[in-house]
């Protein structure tokens, strides 16, 4: 009979671990067959600039897209509707936001995303308005410019990007946000009781967000990314706000050949939508924008003038910025971390 027990006391313990390594085991394994993230090789999908133009010129095509015009409805309505066949989910922010001059300008934020369940997501953001007026040109300065690198480039890159979101696998969430309103800013001289005036759908978006605890592990504004042989800075709100992303995102494009866009210059901060992003909503969010130390205003010389038309739209300059965002976040994807 004590034999017996004896026995059977130990089969017991036998069982407890042969359990307990049972467990342990699969975890072991997983460690050592995992690579280190170096080791990562990363497929990376390709760019087309080709339709990413087709987009900026649809765009363009319909007119300035002025808040309160026929243009700007009809483009947000294609631009949904595109959105709608590419991504999981969109939403559509309405606001009755007011102008400088106090004007109430009819807006919608356009989001549209990826794997909407996801924990960790990457914002890609662009504001799709047109400036209402030519301020910084010498003639026609009350007529609406189109906008073709102010507003339209960024948007196409993104649209694009949608395109092969829905033909790639990616596990991670992506939220690609159209933000309205950004370039209603009030022109110099003029008289404004607002404090801010620019950027009004990006601050609407960042105090009422489309799902009310969304966030992003980092973000991207692209702004201004057309123009031939465009220079993207490190610019100030980015740095102080998302350094380390900004350091990931020009060592990407350095990696891959476009270190005659991605320059390591150092530029003043800016006020662009990722400002409110940042300070609001408190996700990290850089500024891909064109910088040059060859205008008074140091952005290019198409700025707010009628020069900002389908012409000063280069597909090289295009392909490096689409290029090197869908690199940051398929190796994102991979890495999960900068
Ligand atoms: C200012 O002009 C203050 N910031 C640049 C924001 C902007 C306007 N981006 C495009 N248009
Ligand atoms: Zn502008």
């Amino acid at each position: 009979m004590k034999l017996f027990q004896l026995l059977l006391f130990s089969l017991f313990i036998h069982f407890l671990v042969a359990c307990t390594s049972c467990k342990q085991t699969p975890k072991n394994d997983t460690t050592e067959n995992t690579p280190p993230v170096e080791d990562i090789k990363v497929t990376v999908p390709n760019f087309n600039e080709d339709s990413a133009f087709a987009y900026v010129k649809k765009q363009v095509d319909f007119g300035p897209r002025v808040n309160n015009t026929a243009a700007h409805v009809k483009c947000g309505d294609w631009m949904i509707q595109f959105l709608k066949e590419k991504a999981d989910t969109v939403y559509v922010q309405k606001a009755d936001l007011t102008g400088f001059d106090g004007k109430v300008l009819k807006s919608r934020n356009i989001i549209a995303s990826f794997n909407p369940n996801a924990k960790q997501r990457i914002m890609l953001a662009s504001h799709w308005d047109t400036r209402p007026f030519a301020d910084q040109d010498s003639s026609r300065q009350k007529e609406a410019i189109d906008g073709a690198n102010d507003g339209a480039s960024g948007v196409g890159v993104l649209l694009e990007i949608a395109n092969v979101l829905k033909q790639n696998k990616i596990d991670i969430g992506i939220d690609i946000v159209l933000f309205d309103a950004e370039d209603y800013g009030a022109p110099q001289g003029a008289t404004t009781t607002l404090e801010e005036s620019y950027c009004l759908g990006s601050i609407y978006w960042s105090k009422n967000k489309h799902i009310p605890n969304y966030t992003a592990d980092f973000g991207i504004l692209l702004d201004m990314v057309g123009a031939s042989n465009a220079t993207f800075t490190k610019e100030g709100t980015s740095m102080m706000y998302a350094g380390a992303f900004v350091n990931y995102v020009w060592g990407i494009a350095n990696e891959i050949g476009y270190s005659q866009y991605f320059t390591y210059e150092q530029t003043g901060a800016l006020i662009d939508d990722h400002k409110y992003v940042n300070e609001i909503a408190n996700i990290p969010m850089l500024d891909i924008i064109h910088r040059t130390n060859e205008t008074p205003s140091g952005f290019g010389a198409y700025w707010h003038t009628h020069n900002d038309n389908i012409n000063a739209v280069n597909k090289a300059t295009l392909k490096a910025v689409g290029q090197t965002v869908l690199h940051a976040i398929y190796k994102y994807d991979k890495k999960k971390s900068v």
